[in-house]
């Protein structure tokens, strides 16, 4: 263990654990993804710890098996116990129908619901006291996303001195937006609480410091570049932002082994002589998968070369299957698919491939390197990481990869990737028309300058970098990140 350096106290929603019932059993293992991946050896090193929910009402059951699970993981989990009420009204009301909606710009699906309100600042008191608890006055706690924005302010309010961060995973809204939110005050003023606040790209930060300028005009921004400086009374809070990523060398070499090798060349007997355009996305309205599939439609009226010679590969993870909103979405696309099959199948050919499940690790990658084109199309997207991840997969360099202007990932793929806005069908569809026919030159050129850009600012960078902010006594040297 590093004695130099603070110990880190991960804080999130969910534990990465996964949790699996066999029978009247519980069993507990850690997860995997990229943030786990990248914090891990942070935590082994630092002798950290990570608190979250671990995704189950039964608390007292699943704590106990939290010890073997924080001795296979290497660093300790610590799980913060919600009632079923807290999860409906903290979880699946004030973050999935305020928050998350609000903050991807449609305030037409918010439900502004006060008890929600009241359940939110509880919730985030629970997993402060769990803080409270098990970290020391040395330590850092390092706060992610939207469900925690009242954290540090709870901490405070328990007399407990930390010191913090956040990182907000999804956007920030324009000021419009934001101020339709009945506790726009409280959101704002709750996040001043921490230390440094991280968001993923500079316009979000741009939107953040606007909202503090009109609801907070006293305050005044100081310093330049990748980390700025807000005076809040005797404190100052930095404000940054750190373009999240993934383990590009782990995706490469994943991509690039025998068991991938092999599956990619058994999916690719499916399309014989033909594109595979690949879409890969949690079930969400954000995504735009709906709009997805009128632009693909269009494509198919417009350019009838594609016939035959393109097949659609969408892929869609359940995801929050228990709120109505989300099964309406799952029936709308179910609808879709099946009009456009209808309509354009012929002998041999059947335009889209719809799964709806999760893939294993080795089918997704084999579908990230098999596939020509890759359509990443959300309605708004704090970062978005598939994207990362197919170009990463690309070990040929031969893919186009078509990206939302309104992904986070633009402000770093922006010169190489095919750019649309998901609700223009037509553009998306010219945007599709024009990767199929992209000469191999023209894309190998681009998939390379993609896959330096995702490889020189990976995972590590990113927790390095938020740290470094976080930490680091001087931010003179602290340089601008592109956007
Ligand atoms: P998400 O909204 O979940 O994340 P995204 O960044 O695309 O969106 O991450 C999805 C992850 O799920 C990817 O790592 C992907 O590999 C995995 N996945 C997708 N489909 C899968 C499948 N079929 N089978 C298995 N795994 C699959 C939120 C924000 C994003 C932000 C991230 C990280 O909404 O904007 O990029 O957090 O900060």
């Amino acid at each position: 263990m590093n004695q130099d350096q603070p110990r880190l106290v991960a804080v999130s929603n969910r534990l990465p654990v996964s949790l699996v019932r066999e029978g009247d059993q519980w069993t507990v293992r850690p997860g995997s993804g990229g943030l786990v991946t990248a914090l891990a050896p942070v935590l082994r090193n630092r002798g950290g710890l990570w608190i979250g929910w671990c995704g189950a009402t039964e608390g007292a059951e699943i704590e106990a098996l939290m010890g073997p699970a924080s001795r296979e993981a290497g660093y300790s989990l610590h799980p913060v116990t919600l009632t079923a009420d807290e999860v409906r009204d903290f979880y699946y009301g004030f973050s999935n129908e305020i928050i998350w909606p609000l903050f991807h710009d449609l305030q037409v699906r918010c439900n502004f619901q006060p008890r929600y309100w009241h359940a939110y600042q509880e919730a985030n008191r629970k997993f402060a006291a769990v803080a409270a608890d098990f970290s020391r006055p040395s330590d850092f706690i390092w706060v992610h996303d939207y469900h925690l924005m009242q954290m540090a302010r709870a901490l405070k309010a328990m007399g407990i001195q930390r010191r913090t961060g956040f990182f907000l995973h999804i956007p920030f809204p324009p000021l419009d937006i934001f101020l339709k939110l009945p506790w726009r005050a409280e959101i704002l003023s709750g996040l001043l609480e921490y230390d440094l606040i991280g968001f993923q790209t500079q316009r979000d930060r741009r939107n953040f410091l606007s909202c503090v300028h009109h609801l907070m005009p006293q305050l005044r921004v100081r310093g330049r570049g990748g980390v700025v400086r807000l005076a809040v009374g005797e404190r100052e809070v930095r404000v940054g932002a750190f373009p999240i990523s993934i383990d590009f060398d782990e995706f490469a070499r994943g991509a690039g082994s025998q068991e991938v090798a092999d599956c990619a060349w058994f999916l690719h007997e499916r399309f014989p002589e033909r594109q595979v355009i690949l879409g890969v996305d949690r079930l969400d309205y954000t995504k735009g998968i709906p709009e997805r599939l009128f632009a693909f439609r269009n494509a198919l009226e417009r350019f009838p070369d594609l016939h035959e010679r393109v097949n659609l590969v969408l892929v869609v993870v359940p995801s929050r299957e228990e709120a109505p909103e989300y099964r309406a979405l799952k029936a709308e696309i179910d609808r879709l698919v099946g009009e456009v099959n209808g309509r354009f199948t012929r002998s041999g050919w059947v335009p889209i491939h719809y799964y709806y499940r999760s893939l294993s690790r080795t089918e997704l990658l084999a579908y990230y390197r098999l596939s020509e084109i890759a359509l990443v199309t959300p309605l708004k997207d704090g970062m978005n990481l598939v994207c990362k991840e197919y170009c990463a997969c690309k070990l040929e360099e031969d893919g186009v990869l078509i990206l939302s202007e309104f992904a986070g990932a633009v402000s770093q793929l922006h010169r190489d990737a095919l750019l649309v806005n998901p609700y223009d069908m037509e553009g998306v569809a010219n945007a599709i028309h024009q990767a199929f026919r992209m000469d191999t030159d023209e894309r190998r050129q681009r998939m390379h300058r993609l896959r330096a850009a995702i490889r020189r600012r990976d995972i590590y960078w990113w927790v390095n970098t938020f740290l470094r902010a976080a930490l680091a006594k001087d931010l003179a040297d602290f340089p601008p990140v592109e956007d």
